[in-house]
Protein backbone atom coordinates (compact mmCIF):
# COMPACT_ATOMS: atom_id res chain seq x y z
CA UNK A 1 0.00 0.00 0.00
CA UNK A 2 3.23 2.53 0.87
CA UNK A 3 4.19 1.68 -2.48
CA UNK A 4 1.44 3.10 -4.32
CA UNK A 5 1.03 6.11 -2.15
CA UNK A 6 4.41 6.75 -2.92
CA UNK A 7 3.92 6.72 -6.54
CA UNK A 8 0.76 8.15 -6.74
CA UNK A 9 0.41 12.40 -7.21
CA UNK A 10 -0.60 12.18 -3.43
CA UNK A 11 3.04 12.07 -2.51
CA UNK A 12 3.08 15.93 -1.93
CA UNK A 13 0.05 15.68 0.36
CA UNK A 14 1.66 12.79 2.29
CA UNK A 15 5.04 14.39 2.34
CA UNK A 16 3.42 18.13 3.61
CA UNK A 17 1.34 16.71 6.34
CA UNK A 18 3.10 13.74 7.43
CA UNK A 19 0.12 11.62 7.17
CA UNK A 20 0.26 8.35 5.83
CA UNK A 21 -3.64 7.24 6.19
CA UNK A 22 -5.07 6.02 2.99
CA UNK A 23 -8.31 7.35 3.33
CA UNK A 24 -7.42 11.10 3.93
CA UNK A 25 -5.11 10.98 1.16
CA UNK A 26 -7.31 9.54 -1.01
CA UNK A 27 -10.26 11.90 -0.23
CA UNK A 28 -8.40 14.58 -1.37
CA UNK A 29 -7.80 13.72 -4.88
CA UNK A 30 -9.57 15.54 -7.78
CA UNK A 31 -11.89 13.39 -9.52
CA UNK A 32 -11.21 12.40 -13.04
CA UNK A 33 -12.02 9.50 -15.60
CA UNK A 34 -10.52 7.94 -18.59
CA UNK A 35 -12.91 6.49 -21.17
CA UNK A 36 -12.47 3.41 -23.87
CA UNK A 37 -13.84 2.55 -26.95
CA UNK A 38 -12.81 -0.71 -26.24
CA UNK A 39 -13.57 -3.29 -23.09
CA UNK A 40 -11.19 -4.27 -20.37
CA UNK A 41 -8.98 -0.62 -20.85
CA UNK A 42 -8.75 -0.59 -24.24
CA UNK A 43 -8.33 1.23 -27.57
CA UNK A 44 -8.73 4.86 -27.97
CA UNK A 45 -8.82 7.17 -24.99
CA UNK A 46 -10.34 10.31 -23.50
CA UNK A 47 -9.67 11.63 -20.26
CA UNK A 48 -11.84 13.92 -18.32
CA UNK A 49 -11.62 16.14 -15.20
CA UNK A 50 -14.43 17.67 -15.84
CA UNK A 51 -18.43 17.51 -16.58
CA UNK A 52 -19.54 17.20 -20.94
CA UNK A 53 -22.67 17.42 -21.67
CA UNK A 54 -21.99 16.47 -25.12
CA UNK A 55 -19.01 14.21 -25.96
CA UNK A 56 -19.38 14.30 -29.78
CA UNK A 57 -19.18 18.08 -30.40
CA UNK A 58 -17.20 18.55 -27.21
CA UNK A 59 -14.57 15.67 -27.91
CA UNK A 60 -15.46 13.88 -30.96
CA UNK A 61 -15.85 10.74 -28.56
CA UNK A 62 -20.16 10.35 -28.73
CA UNK A 63 -20.92 7.03 -28.13
CA UNK A 64 -17.63 5.58 -28.14
CA UNK A 65 -17.05 4.56 -24.55
CA UNK A 66 -17.36 0.75 -23.87
CA UNK A 67 -15.04 0.87 -20.65
CA UNK A 68 -13.80 3.21 -18.22
CA UNK A 69 -11.36 4.02 -15.49
CA UNK A 70 -12.17 6.25 -12.94
CA UNK A 71 -11.36 8.08 -9.49
CA UNK A 72 -14.15 10.13 -7.33
CA UNK A 73 -17.62 10.10 -8.30
CA UNK A 74 -18.51 9.86 -12.08
CA UNK A 75 -21.96 9.33 -13.81
CA UNK A 76 -21.98 7.98 -17.36
CA UNK A 77 -24.97 9.00 -19.64
CA UNK A 78 -26.67 7.72 -22.43
CA UNK A 79 -28.04 10.58 -23.53
CA UNK A 80 -27.07 14.55 -24.21
CA UNK A 81 -26.88 17.14 -21.26
CA UNK A 82 -26.49 14.19 -17.79
CA UNK A 83 -30.13 12.43 -19.78
CA UNK A 84 -32.03 15.84 -19.83
CA UNK A 85 -35.45 13.89 -20.23
CA UNK A 86 -34.86 11.84 -17.29
CA UNK A 87 -35.26 8.46 -19.46
CA UNK A 88 -31.58 7.39 -20.78
CA UNK A 89 -29.09 4.29 -19.53
CA UNK A 90 -26.60 5.53 -16.77
CA UNK A 91 -23.71 3.85 -15.18
CA UNK A 92 -22.22 5.18 -12.06
CA UNK A 93 -18.89 4.20 -10.51
CA UNK A 94 -17.93 5.56 -6.88
CA UNK A 95 -14.21 4.86 -6.14
CA UNK A 96 -13.07 6.89 -3.02
CA UNK A 97 -9.89 5.35 -3.67
CA UNK A 98 -6.42 7.17 -4.88
CA UNK A 99 -6.17 4.69 -7.41
CA UNK A 100 -8.05 4.14 -10.30
CA UNK A 101 -10.95 1.65 -10.30
CA UNK A 102 -12.00 0.49 -13.55
CA UNK A 103 -15.02 -1.47 -15.17
CA UNK A 104 -16.91 -2.58 -18.00
CA UNK A 105 -19.82 -0.16 -18.50
CA UNK A 106 -23.14 -2.04 -18.85
CA UNK A 107 -25.24 -2.67 -21.48
CA UNK A 108 -27.70 0.83 -21.00
CA UNK A 109 -24.51 2.83 -22.15
CA UNK A 110 -22.17 0.88 -23.84
CA UNK A 111 -21.24 2.12 -26.50
CA UNK A 112 -23.68 4.81 -26.21
CA UNK A 113 -22.16 7.34 -23.71
CA UNK A 114 -22.69 10.70 -24.65
CA UNK A 115 -22.52 12.84 -21.30
CA UNK A 116 -20.48 12.70 -17.97
CA UNK A 117 -20.53 14.20 -14.97
CA UNK A 118 -19.03 13.84 -11.31
CA UNK A 119 -19.95 13.99 -8.64
CA UNK A 120 -18.96 16.01 -5.43
CA UNK A 121 -16.29 18.35 -4.90
CA UNK A 122 -13.69 19.26 -7.87
CA UNK A 123 -11.32 18.94 -4.71
CA UNK A 124 -12.43 15.16 -3.92
CA UNK A 125 -14.84 13.51 -1.83
CA UNK A 126 -13.84 14.53 1.46
CA UNK A 127 -14.98 17.63 0.62
CA UNK A 128 -19.18 18.44 2.36
CA UNK A 129 -21.43 18.51 -1.18
CA UNK A 130 -25.06 18.01 -0.71
CA UNK A 131 -26.48 17.57 -5.03
CA UNK A 132 -29.98 16.93 -5.98
CA UNK A 133 -30.82 16.28 -9.40
CA UNK A 134 -33.69 16.68 -11.03
CA UNK A 135 -34.65 13.29 -12.29
CA UNK A 136 -34.05 9.43 -10.53
CA UNK A 137 -30.49 7.82 -11.12
CA UNK A 138 -28.63 11.46 -10.78
CA UNK A 139 -30.29 12.59 -14.47
CA UNK A 140 -31.56 16.23 -16.13
CA UNK A 141 -29.85 18.96 -17.43
CA UNK A 142 -29.99 21.12 -14.21
CA UNK A 143 -28.58 20.30 -10.79
CA UNK A 144 -28.11 21.38 -7.48
CA UNK A 145 -25.06 21.65 -5.69
CA UNK A 146 -24.28 23.26 -2.00
CA UNK A 147 -21.50 23.36 0.02
CA UNK A 148 -22.98 25.00 2.59
CA UNK A 149 -26.76 26.43 3.88
CA UNK A 150 -29.13 27.07 1.32
CA UNK A 151 -32.34 28.66 2.87
CA UNK A 152 -34.42 28.73 -0.74
CA UNK A 153 -33.19 25.68 -3.24
CA UNK A 154 -33.44 27.39 -6.31
CA UNK A 155 -36.57 27.24 -8.20
CA UNK A 156 -36.29 25.65 -11.37
CA UNK A 157 -34.16 22.96 -9.32
CA UNK A 158 -37.61 22.43 -7.17
CA UNK A 159 -37.71 19.22 -9.33
CA UNK A 160 -35.52 16.69 -7.71
CA UNK A 161 -35.12 12.82 -7.70
CA UNK A 162 -32.17 11.71 -6.55
CA UNK A 163 -29.23 13.00 -4.51
CA UNK A 164 -25.67 12.60 -4.08
CA UNK A 165 -24.09 13.55 -0.75
CA UNK A 166 -19.98 13.16 0.07
CA UNK A 167 -17.73 13.94 2.83
CA UNK A 168 -18.53 14.02 6.16
CA UNK A 169 -21.20 16.32 6.71
CA UNK A 170 -24.56 15.43 8.06
CA UNK A 171 -27.68 17.38 6.15
CA UNK A 172 -30.99 18.58 7.10
CA UNK A 173 -33.50 18.82 4.70
CA UNK A 174 -36.79 21.12 5.42
CA UNK A 175 -39.86 21.16 3.26
CA UNK A 176 -40.16 24.80 3.40
CA UNK A 177 -37.91 27.55 2.79
CA UNK A 178 -35.80 28.74 5.87
CA UNK A 179 -35.25 25.83 7.54
CA UNK A 180 -39.32 25.37 8.32
CA UNK A 181 -42.05 22.95 8.19
CA UNK A 182 -41.09 19.10 7.74
CA UNK A 183 -37.30 18.38 8.68
CA UNK A 184 -35.07 15.06 8.29
CA UNK A 185 -31.72 14.67 9.34
CA UNK A 186 -29.75 12.58 6.61
CA UNK A 187 -26.63 10.74 8.54
CA UNK A 188 -23.92 9.62 6.80
CA UNK A 189 -21.06 7.95 7.99
CA UNK A 190 -18.86 9.74 6.24
CA UNK A 191 -18.54 7.51 2.59
CA UNK A 192 -20.61 9.01 -0.26
CA UNK A 193 -24.09 8.26 -0.39
CA UNK A 194 -25.80 8.37 -3.61
CA UNK A 195 -29.74 7.80 -3.39
CA UNK A 196 -30.80 6.70 -7.28
CA UNK A 197 -34.38 7.87 -5.98
CA UNK A 198 -35.44 9.37 -2.82
CA UNK A 199 -38.82 8.33 -2.25
CA UNK A 200 -36.50 5.29 -1.08
CA UNK A 201 -35.66 6.77 2.33
CA UNK A 202 -39.09 8.53 2.79
CA UNK A 203 -38.52 11.91 0.91
CA UNK A 204 -41.14 13.05 -1.26
CA UNK A 205 -40.00 13.92 -4.83
CA UNK A 206 -39.90 17.65 -5.48
CA UNK A 207 -40.64 18.52 -1.73
CA UNK A 208 -37.46 19.98 -0.48
CA UNK A 209 -37.41 24.02 -0.50
CA UNK A 210 -34.48 23.85 1.81
CA UNK A 211 -31.08 22.39 3.28
CA UNK A 212 -28.86 23.30 6.53
CA UNK A 213 -25.58 21.41 7.17
CA UNK A 214 -25.25 19.23 10.47
CA UNK A 215 -28.27 17.78 12.11
CA UNK A 216 -27.93 19.99 14.99
CA UNK A 217 -31.36 21.02 14.97
CA UNK A 218 -34.08 19.01 16.55
CA UNK A 219 -35.58 16.69 12.85
CA UNK A 220 -38.41 15.28 12.85
CA UNK A 221 -36.63 12.14 11.59
CA UNK A 222 -33.25 10.73 11.40
CA UNK A 223 -32.60 8.83 8.27
CA UNK A 224 -29.28 6.56 8.10
CA UNK A 225 -27.65 6.70 5.15
CA UNK A 226 -25.83 3.43 4.43
CA UNK A 227 -22.72 3.84 1.76
CA UNK A 228 -23.39 3.27 -1.48
CA UNK A 229 -21.77 0.76 -3.88
CA UNK A 230 -18.50 1.09 -5.99
CA UNK A 231 -20.78 1.03 -9.28
CA UNK A 232 -24.04 0.80 -10.47
CA UNK A 233 -26.38 0.94 -13.52
CA UNK A 234 -30.08 1.49 -14.82
CA UNK A 235 -31.04 0.61 -17.99
CA UNK A 236 -33.95 0.64 -19.90
CA UNK A 237 -34.18 -2.14 -22.27
CA UNK A 238 -37.11 -0.81 -24.54
CA UNK A 239 -36.98 3.19 -24.79
CA UNK A 240 -40.10 3.40 -25.78
CA UNK A 241 -41.40 2.65 -22.14
CA UNK A 242 -44.40 5.25 -21.39
CA UNK A 243 -44.91 6.45 -17.87
CA1 LIG B 1 -25.66 8.13 -26.76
Amino acid sequence: MGRLLVQSSSILLISAIGVSTFQLASGLVAPRTTLYDRENSGGMTLTLTDYSFNLGTQHNYNDRARSVCAVGIWIYYDDTSYSKDGRGGIHYVNNPNSETYCINLGDGVKGKVTSVKYGGHSSGLSVSTFTLFEYDWFQGASEEKITVDKSRLTTRNVSHKSLIITGPSSWTVYEGYDYTLASKCLSVSGRSVLLTDISSVGIRHNSLRSVRKGCTTKSDETIYLDSSPITGNKFLVNSTVTF
